[in-house]
């Protein structure tokens, strides 16, 4: 319990609407733990597994109209719309409280009401920053344990005037007198509400994710993206990997990806062989969130808030990422993956060919021939990030770590070479800022459009996402110690459909490019688009059957095709023309006039 005046007076005003029978306030126990998951075995929310086989692991099967975050249902409500921007959700403050706070009138009837303190960020680290979240759900309740610093250590850190974030969350389904409970309650209204000026998230009707998470995507980006511009630092959607060379050298990287791109298997990386057998290794810092804060040196140092991984489980296997399979051994909640007749898990990907036999993310009997998926496409995994054995020793520094590269990257059919640099500061934001992925013909009936996601911030930003990339320039001014810009893509293919980069482990090679780039131990190759990697100073070694010709392939710079990039790119620019900063309009000028002298 706290003495904090102020989380009093607000739980208690938020008691008061929300009427729940009881008030608990978490001190983050083992005791507490195991009281709750036990609570919730008792209410059909959770399903333990087999002991033997997942110790402490418990699986959730979750009502299928709440499977994901709902980005149409999440707004950033800043006094004046243009504060938020064209990408995002709007509402005037006071009209969407009033709203609210008929929707939160009595939605904890019959309920107990949580209050969660937790820290994002190592509780010791100046970075670090407080939430008490109030929610109506032990689901919510012990996910917040794995996934943030949660309970009485909290309440010390915060004393009685420490600074804190009011998080409300309400799952929107009371329970009058004789109701029955089910084991998934939500509401099919749904809620996700920032208020950066006050600043607050106030969420209702889901109990999924980054709907109900609130340390996560609703505090440690839109939030934090908010203070992070004026407090000069920056809240992004990046992992954090460290890679070790044989000499002892240690260069720690921030990558950004749209969602889908691999990025829990980039963050968890096993190098090939050949790297393993020289003495190259990789670590763990962050597989999410990354916050990043020039220290007094004038180097930008990174932080993970989060202590856990909520990770998409379908595709994640030994081969593809060996490192999560042992994370989440034990100690594991999943949601929404099937489940195997011994008590165990399953989804899509895990295992080359599928069990005869499963009951399924909806509790429905399942065999191979069935036609359905086993697991939701969104299932998830939430485990506590020190069970990944590549976790880094400095994982909760609370200086964090420095940063030598920043890497963007999305899902590139064409186009985009496997790695280029760019030229300096400025041209990487542009870079940044007009990532995207291309969408397949399976999912929009048109193949080559680019879903542009601005350094895979487009559903996470704050607030006006041309003043978010101003905000990136101007950071140049506080960073003596710049880190490379790059951007990278995996994913590109062949005319005949197929990958001409074999990815997973092997993004190793490309990696150890970006390093020695940051080091200024390897020359680069000028194009109109940045520097590539000459052939002889790409380590191909142990990589059978990639020839001087497939690296040409992946690699190759070509104008018709960059051409209709910049012209794509146009669309986003008119977009959020009010606010864009000129000099991505000129960086993209003078990419057009490099192109028109090719
Ligand atoms: C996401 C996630 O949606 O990390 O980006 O869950
Ligand atoms: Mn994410």
């Amino acid at each position: 319990m706290t003495n904090h005046p102020e989380i009093l007076a607000w739980v208690e005003e938020i008691t008061a609407l929300c009427t729940p029978d009881a008030v608990h306030w978490c001190d983050g126990s083992d005791a507490e733990y195991a009281a709750l998951t036990s609570l919730l075995v008792a209410r059909g929310t959770f399903i333990p597994l087999n002991p033997e086989k997942r110790p402490g692991c418990f699986l959730a099967r979750s009502a299928p109209s709440d499977v994901a975050r709902v980005e149409d249902r999440t707004f950033i409500c800043t006094k004046r719309r243009n504060e938020a921007g064209p990408t995002n959700n709007w509402m005037p403050p006071a009209e969407m409280k009033a709203r609210l706070r008929a929707k939160f009138a009595g939605s904890m009837q019959g309920r107990t009401l949580y209050v969660v303190p937790f820290c994002m960020g190592p509780l010791d680290s100046p970075l670090a920053l407080v939430g008490v979240e109030i929610t109506d759900s032990p689901y919510v309740v012990v996910s917040m344990r794995t996934m943030a610093h949660m309970g009485a250590r909290v309440w010390n850190k915060l004393g009685t005037t420490g600074r804190w974030l009011p998080c409300l969350h309400s799952v929107g389904h009371p329970l009058p007198p004789g109701t029955p409970d089910v084991s998934w309650p939500c509401n099919e209204d749904k809620y996700i509400v920032h208020f950066p000026q006050d600043p607050a998230v106030w969420s209702f009707g889901s109990g999924y994710g980054g709907n109900a998470l609130l340390g996560k995507k609703c505090v440690a980006l839109r939030l934090a993206s908010w203070i992070a511009r004026e407090e000069a630092w920056l809240a992004e959607h990046m992992l954090i990997l460290g890679i070790h060379d044989p000499d002892g050298n240690s260069t720690y990287v921030a990558a950004a990806f749209p969602s889908a791109c691999g990025k829990t298997n980039l963050a968890m990386l096993v190098p090939p062989e050949s790297y393993r057998k020289a003495g190259w290794r990789t670590t763990l810092v962050g597989d999410d969130i990354a916050w990043l804060r020039p220290d007094s040196e004038g180097r930008l140092r990174a932080i993970n808030p989060e202590t856990g991984f909520f990770g998409v489980a379908p595709g994640t296997s030994p081969s593809s990422n060996a490192n999560a399979i042992a994370a989440i051994a034990r100690n594991t909640i999943f949601t929404n993956v099937a489940l195997t007749d011994d008590g165990d898990v399953w989804w899509e990907g895990l295992t080359d060919s599928p069990p005869a036999h499963l009951t399924d993310w909806q509790g429905k009997d399942w065999s191979p021939d069935c036609g359905r998926p086993a697991a939701h496409a969104n299932s998830r995994f939430t485990a506590p990030a020190e069970q990944c054995p590549s976790i880094d020793p400095a994982w909760q520094n609370p200086e964090g770590v420095p940063i030598s590269a920043i890497i963007f990257g999305g899902r590139r059919p064409g186009t985009m070479p496997l790695v280029y640099q760019s030229f300096n500061w400025a041209h990487g934001v542009y870079i940044g800022s007009t990532m995207g992925s291309e969408t397949t013909a399976a999912a929009t009936g048109a193949i080559g459009q680019v879903r542009r996601d601005p350094m895979a911030m487009l559903p996470f930003c704050g607030y006006d996402v041309g003043e978010y990339f101003s905000h990136w320039l101007e950071m140049r001014r506080h960073i003596r110690h710049l880190p490379r810009i790059f951007h990278v893509n995996w994913f590109r293919k062949g005319p005949d459909g197929k990958f001409l980069w074999p990815g997973f482990s092997d993004n190793m090679r490309v990696l150890e490019w970006i390093i020695r780039r940051c080091r200024g131990t390897v020359a680069g190759h000028e194009t109109i688009i940045g520097w590539t990697p000459h052939w002889e100073d790409f380590n191909h070694e142990g990589l059978e059957g990639f020839t001087r010709d497939d690296f040409n392939k992946v690699m190759a710079v070509i104008p018709a095709e960059w051409r209709a990039e910049v012209l794509s790119q146009g669309e986003l620019f008119l977009k959020i023309y009010d606010s864009l900063p000129k000099e991505l309009v000129y960086q993209r000028e003078l990419l057009s006039a490099r192109l028109s002298l090719d």
